[in-house]
């Protein structure tokens, strides 16, 4: 039953929720805090560890009853302190959580006053307007509250591709560990890496069917058998991810693969294409009249229509096709390409590690360069540097730069782009860094126009570079701010100014179609981690992963540069 580090660190994070809306210590509900973050950077497995024989205590942030409640959870999949608090609180309040502008304290509010429960509840208070009783609730916030009961319920049935991840691939190895199994590949929405999926859809060539079959619904985090059958069954995951297998036979693979990856529109064109020409493509192979023509692999699928292969990321029927019967598909970007991550936060403002460890980090990454950019000091929540921090930390980052080897640590900024548009630092310090980000982080609610103004003007400043996360979306949480995007990419291209593809699985910004655009607009981009800590360089896999989406290639990206190219650009 063992979890895996994010499972736990989920569990503690849930019971400091629980315990803040409960109006507990607020010692006891950071204590939980930290130990969630220390689980998930940890960079090995908890179970491992335990089985090891460490001594949990020694890991920051562990005290004797977190280590307790570590090997309690590994041992019985479950933490009986967030069990009782979840009896002892109403059910549903948790949910509640994932609105924006709703933090555990307002939760209790509303609980106190009104009972509330859930989504619907919340929503009903909201509309009639009752909610304006309580303190604080006003009505931009009641506003916001709205739309994220919009937005939560509906996300609440897809996963994000970083939670769904490790499911996928533990499960893809149990199933490859079956004798019979001779391929395993997980489809779908999956396999072309969109941000989100519904559900995951394995596909297993096996000697014997249904054995493979008992194989799969005897996993150990299937919480619910829906249905199986001798080629397609679905169970329910503990995390309440739908998974569907199907078995097919060896020589329908290709077809099969092809099938159930999708998308449902790339496919209803290549069989479309597949009529005019009086064949017939279905998951069990192509044919001819009765004439098979092949199934075997996806490979010979596309050769048989006369189309180059088309990679999973591309198959959303946006040109694609067209593409690939030219020979124009474009060598999409790869993570070995990437030469470094230009936008990283350490211990000076709200990042968890010290600049050194980063920059170790970044090598150890195989990077050659890493840019520290921690935020300005108008973001006070994130202890934002002033011109005199930043010029310390300025004199550090040359310091380290003559110690360490192989890596090249680059000054920066997150600088905030102020609501008149204005930079939040002065030109004469920004002159003085490697690179300058802008970012947009509050005044949200600005009108389309006045909030493309705003952005545009700030990068007209000389010293702007990168747009971080350019339309400030959190998946399933927040919506973008209004932005006239094709204004940007002009103002982009003008200006010089790059176009970040934030790579925080929860951002993933630009996303996949204004990355596409903003090529075919010649807008410079790159891809970024904006890690707060070590572990989190690692995001740039979901960055890359977008930008495939988008149809880019390591030519339309900044950090894909070697050092010495990279500064004469930013030089510029
Ligand atoms: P999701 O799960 O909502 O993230 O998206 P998908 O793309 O994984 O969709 P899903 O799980 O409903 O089905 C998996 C694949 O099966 C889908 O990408 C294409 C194929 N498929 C499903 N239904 C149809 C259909 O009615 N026609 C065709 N041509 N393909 C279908
Ligand atoms: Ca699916
Ligand atoms: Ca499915």
């Amino acid at each position: 039953m063992a979890l895996s580090n994010s499972e736990i660190a989920d569990i503690f994070n849930r019971m400091a929720d629980m315990l803040e809306i409960k109006g507990e210590n607020p010692f006891k509900v950071r204590a939980y805090r930290n130990a969630a973050r220390t689980v998930q950077n940890l960079g090995k497995s908890l179970e491992d560890l335990v089985e090891s024989g460490m001594d949990l205590t020694k890991l920051p942030g562990i005290g004797a009853d977190l280590s307790e409640a570590i090997t309690e959870i590994l041992k019985t999949g479950k933490f009986s302190k967030l069990e009782a608090l979840k009896m002892e609180l109403p059910q549903g309040l948790d949910k509640l959580l994932s609105i924006e502008g709703l933090g555990p304290k307002r939760i209790r509010q509303l609980y106190d006053s009104f009972g509330i429960t859930s989504l619907d509840e919340l929503a009903k208070v909201a509309q009639s307007g009752e909610i304006y009783n309580l303190k604080g609730f006003g009505p931009k916030l009641v506003e916001k509250i709205l739309k994220g009961v919009r937005l939560a319920k509906k996300a609440g049935r897809r996963f994000r591709f970083d939670i769904a991840k490790p499911f996928a691939e533990e499960l893809k190895n149990y199933l490859q560990s079956f004798e019979g199994a001779i391929k395993v590949e997980v489809a779908g929405s999956y396999r072309r890496r969109k941000e989100t999926v519904g559900d995951l859809d394995i596909l297993v060539v096996a000697k014997n069917w249904e054995a493979v079959t008992e194989w799969f619904v005897k996993y150990e985090k299937v919480k619910e058998v829906v249905s199986k059958g001798p080629t397609r069954s679905t169970v329910i995951l503990r995390n309440d991810l739908q998974v569907d297998l199907r078995s097919v036979a060896k020589e329908s693979y290709g077809s099969a693969l092809h099938y159930f990856t999708g998308s449902k529109a790339h496919n209803i064109k290549i069989r479309k294409m597949a009529v005019e020409r009086g064949w017939k493509i279905n998951e069990y192979g192509i044919y001819e009249g009765k004439k098979r023509l092949g199934g075997e692999s996806e490979e010979q699928l596309y050769s048989l229509m006369g189309l180059d292969y088309i990679e999973p990321e591309l198959r959303e029927e946006r040109g694609e096709v067209e593409a690939a019967m030219r020979h124009r598909l474009p060598k999409l970007v790869k993570l070995k390409d990437i030469k470094g991550d230009l936008h990283t936060h350490s211990k000076w403002t709200d990042g968890h590690a010290s600049i050194e460890q980063m920059a170790q980090a970044a090598k150890a990454r195989g990077y050659e360069y890493i840019a520290v950019t921690d935020h300005s000091h108008h973001l006070t929540v994130a202890k934002g540097l002033d011109e005199k921090r930043l010029r310390e930390q300025m004199e550090l980052i040359d310091r380290l730069n003559e110690e360490l080897e192989g890596i090249t640590v680059l000054k920066g900024i997150e600088c905030d782009i102020l609501e008149d548009g204005t930079m939040d630092l002065p030109d004469s310090v920004l002159k003085e860094l490697d690179l300058v980000l802008g970012a947009v982080h509050y005044k949200f609610n600005l009108s389309k126009r006045e909030q493309t103004r705003r952005v545009i003007r700030a990068m007209k400043n000389r010293y702007f570079k990168i747009f971080a996360h350019p339309t400030g979306r959190i998946i399933g949480h927040r919506k973008a701010y209004e932005l006239d995007i094709s204004e940007i990419f002009k103002a982009a291209k003008d200006e010089g100014v790059y176009l970040e593809i934030n790579a925080q699985p929860e951002r993933l910004d630009i996303n996949d179609i204004y990355a596409k655009a903003a090529k075919n607009e010649e807008v410079g981009l790159c891809i970024n981690t904006d890690a707060h800590d070590t572990m989190s360089l690692d995001f740039m896999q979901y960055g890359v992963n977008q930008a495939r989406r988008g149809w880019i290639e390591k030519s339309d990206l900044l950090n894909t540069l070697p050092l010495t190219k990279l500064k004469k650009v930013l030089k510029k």
